[in-house]
């Protein structure tokens, strides 16, 4: 027998790169990249040729469980469904629809999020559904609102090759966006492209740098303002041409004033002449495309780096035009598509606001409610669902597709929280992951290529992802697990579907007319086909590759906004007990929580164990030598690793994966969330992944 080959999409990173999957005998036996798929042209990364093996792993879930006692034993589907939706409803009852709350993944499909955002915003009555966007994209999304007007993109991957210059802030593509990292290198090398790299650590994408500017941690706006004033100060910005299209140019050229690139010099320890050449070259570009991602959106000020960042496109007039502008990635499958469907508690399917009241009721009419049953003031952020555990105001918490235990900051005081709800349910593929572990009832779900659905990557395509063969035992795609509950809760008329296209078709309608326009979509224009670039709004329409290609933006005045922002130091600041900077962030071999990657023997061996990069001075004040196990504190809590020296990262900050937890391992003592801090950004609310005060101690003295 031979493989059938099928069509699909990457399940991991937000690239989306074309995939062929080859299927034999009910089992995938092989991967490979698509060939003339314009995202990745039959390339394809390690994580993406090593799906086949992790298809094979260890520990898929076929059967629903539930905790009796300290033990959770398997049941059957009626059981589980009755017991969650059962003790939903109570809690309802007794405290009111705010007491509960949905978690889920940014790799769930739109269709699942759909109908959570229809069972709970327009049903139950709560806001209280939260993505792990909040956690990856919620900081882009708030600083394309706040400058272009709209969480749209405007750019897409074919401006890599039309551009000349790159400026690459907290992003290390080469090894999170592998596909991405090679047309940028490619261009490099085809068309004398400049890349410019804004890092604390000399990465694999900085070491094909032309500038590296190696700042320290949470310094990005003192820079970009640094930037911006230099080309103020040396003629680069085109005054009239940038009030056209822009507001608030006066304004900002005198608030630069104060951000002089020696100033900057002092707060992000790189020197003046370094600033000076990076914004020379920015301003010399014929077209800029900006790439950031985590290095920016972990922190206390992500919405100002975002909007700083954007203000240099913007002085330039590196925007909407082949080659120029932001191109904004993102960190999972359908974190593009989860923001479009409304996946966060502030926001409802289509690209609406809950607080708009023009928007709720768009959408209550659209599901048939009175407007009042949508709540007008947005639900809890996700770091404010776990303070709603603590302090007994949220009482039940369903997750799914995603793996809170190990991947929100602060683990303990995450553990404590989950532990303290009266019903946690974990809908995963996997057990043990760190939530399962502490859940009351674990939902097993169908994975990528066992459901069918859509993904929109990070260049507003719209991809079909296709059910190929049969999940294990019991398991149920996700989209089916919550129309039962949906039904069980009472809602039988109101959830009646028996596909995701059924689904899909439904949610379309609330497309219409935006700027994620689907109503030219159906599943059978991309089954099998390469996906469309977003706005589609008809059918014989090709779909979109650019946006604000007229240089009007949403906004009330059609102009895109440059932003004074200011400076901010970090929620959390060295100190002599605290000396050290931690930052974390990915390794090529996993990823995320590592629950699907770490059951990969090929991948686990590639980076079996937690370690900590740190500079050979700091390493040396502390009598460490390379491989030894050292202890890493914060005012949180401790995590351990092997030290690993390097002059790659700057003196005085350390550096460790975020993807080692202790479901997989004997170790209690690996993750590094043990020690971050859960203080988030007040404009998107996303954690501070990337700056945590931390002291070292040496475990064995020799
Ligand atoms: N192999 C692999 N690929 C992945 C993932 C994975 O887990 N593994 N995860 C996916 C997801 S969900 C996401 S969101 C993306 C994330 O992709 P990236 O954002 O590229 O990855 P990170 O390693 O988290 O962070 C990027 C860089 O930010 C730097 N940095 C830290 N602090 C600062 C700062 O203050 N300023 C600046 N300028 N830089 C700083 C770090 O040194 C790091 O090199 O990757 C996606 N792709
Ligand atoms: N310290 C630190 N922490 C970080 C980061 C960092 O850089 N540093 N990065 C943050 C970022 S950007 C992100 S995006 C988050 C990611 O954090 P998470 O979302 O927690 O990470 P994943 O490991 O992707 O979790 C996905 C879960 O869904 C399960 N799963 C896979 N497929 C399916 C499916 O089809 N259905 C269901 N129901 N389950 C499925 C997997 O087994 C896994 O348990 O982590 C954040 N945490
Ligand atoms: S770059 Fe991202 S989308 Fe492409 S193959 Fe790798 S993980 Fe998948
Ligand atoms: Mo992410």
């Amino acid at each position: 027998m031979s493989a059938t080959w099928n069509k699909t999409t990457c399940p991991y990173c937000g690239i989306g790169c074309g995939l062929m999957v080859g299927v034999e005998a009910g089992a995938i036996i092989d991967i490979a990249g698509m060939k003339g798929h314009p995202v990745n042209n039959g390339d394809i990364c390690a994580l993406a040729s090593n799906i086949p093996l992790m298809f094979s792993a260890e520990g898929r879930l076929t059967r629903p469980m539930i905790r009796r006692g300290n033990k959770l034993e398997t049941t059957t589907w009626d059981d589980a469904i009755t017991n969650v939706s059962s003790k939903f409803k109570n809690i309802i009852n007794n405290y009111g629809p705010g007491a509960i709350a949905f978690y889920g993944g940014a790799s769930n499909l739109t269709e699942d999020y759909y109908l959570i955002n229809k069972l709970f915003k327009g049903f139950i009555g709560t806001n209280n559904v939260e993505c792990s966007t909040r956690l990856c994209m919620s900081s882009t999304a708030a600083g394309f609102l706040s400058t272009i007007g709209a969480d749209a993109p405007p750019t897409c991957y074919d401006d890599i090759e039309q551009a000349d210059l790159f400026y690459i802030a907290g992003n290390n593509m080469a090894v999170s966006t592998p596909i991405i990292f090679h047309r940028v290198r490619d261009a490099k090398e085809n068309n004398g492209a400049k890349i410019i790299v804004v890092d604390p650590r000399r990465t694999e994408t900085a070491q094909i740098a032309d500038i590296h500017l190696q700042i320290k941690p949470g310094t990005d706006v003192a820079l970009n303002n640094a930037l911006a004033h230099v080309l103020f100060r040396d003629g680069f910005v085109k005054k009239d041409g940038v009030e056209i299209y822009a507001s608030g140019l006066c304004d900002i050229n005198q608030f630069l004033l104060k951000y002089p690139p020696s100033a900057a010099a002092v707060i992000t320890g790189c020197p003046e002449e370094k600033i000076v050449e990076a914004a020379h070259a920015i301003g010399h570009a014929r077209a800029m495309l900006t790439f950031w991602f985590q290095g920016y959106n972990h922190s206390t000020q992500a919405v100002f780096k975002n909007n700083t960042l954007h203000n240099l496109s913007i002085l330039t007039g590196n925007l909407c035009r082949p080659g120029a502008g932001p191109l904004s990635i993102t960190g999972e499958a359908n974190t593009l598509g989860n923001r479009w469907v409304g996946a966060l508690s502030h926001l409802l399917p289509g690209m609406r606001q809950i607080a708009n009241a023009a928007h709720r009721k768009e959408t209550a009419d659209y599901w048939g409610i009175p407007v009042e049953n949508i709540q007008p003031t947005p639900g809890r952020s996700i770091i404010d669902i776990i303070q709603g555990l603590h302090s007994g105001d949220i009482r039940a918490l369903w997750v799914c597709n995603t793996n809170p235990a190990a991947s929100l900051p602060n683990t303990k005081w995450i553990e404590e929280g989950l532990s303290k709800a009266e019903i946690l349910v974990v809908q995963d593929i996997f057990h043990p992951t760190e939530t399962t572990m502490l859940a009351d009832v674990i939902l097993p779900a169908a994975q990528w290529s066992e459901k069918t659905g859509t993904f929109i990557s990070s260049e507003r395509r719209i991809e079909l992802v296709e059910k190929f063969i049969e999940p294990p035992g019991e398991a149920k795609a996700d989209y089916e697990i919550i129309w039962l509950i949906a039904r069980a809760m009472g809602y039988e008329k109101e959830f009646p579907y028996t596909t995701s296209e059924e689904v899909f078709e439904e949610f379309k309608g609330l497309t219409s007319g935006r700027i994620c326009d689907m109503a030219g979509i159906t599943y059978e224009r991309l089954r099998g086909k390469i996906g469309i670039q977003l706005p589609c709004p008809a059918i014989e329409h090709p779909g979109t590759p650019r946006l604000f290609t007229d240089m009007r933006f949403p906004r009330a005045d059609g102009r895109a906004a440059l932003l004074p922002r200011e400076y901010i130091e970090p929620a959390e600041t060295i100190s002599p007990e605290y000396p050290i900077i931690l930052i974390t962030g990915r390794l090529s071999a996993h990823f995320n929580t590592r629950t699907r990657t770490g059951r990969v023997n090929r991948l686990n061996n590639l980076a079996p164990d937690n370690f900590v990069e740190i500079n050979p001075e700091d390493a040396k004040d502390y009598n460490i030598s390379g491989g030894e196990i050292i202890e890493i504190t914060s005012l949180r809590g401790s995590v351990r690793g092997h030290a690993l020296l390097t002059d790659k990262i700057i003196k005085g900050t350390i550096f460790i994966p975020s993807h080692y937890g202790k479901a997989l391992t004997a170790d209690e003592d690996k993750q590094v969330n043990l020690v971050t801090n859960q203080a988030y950004d007040i404009h998107s609310k996303q954690p501070e992944f990337k700056y945590s005060a931390v002291k070292i101690t040496k475990l064995l003295w020799t």
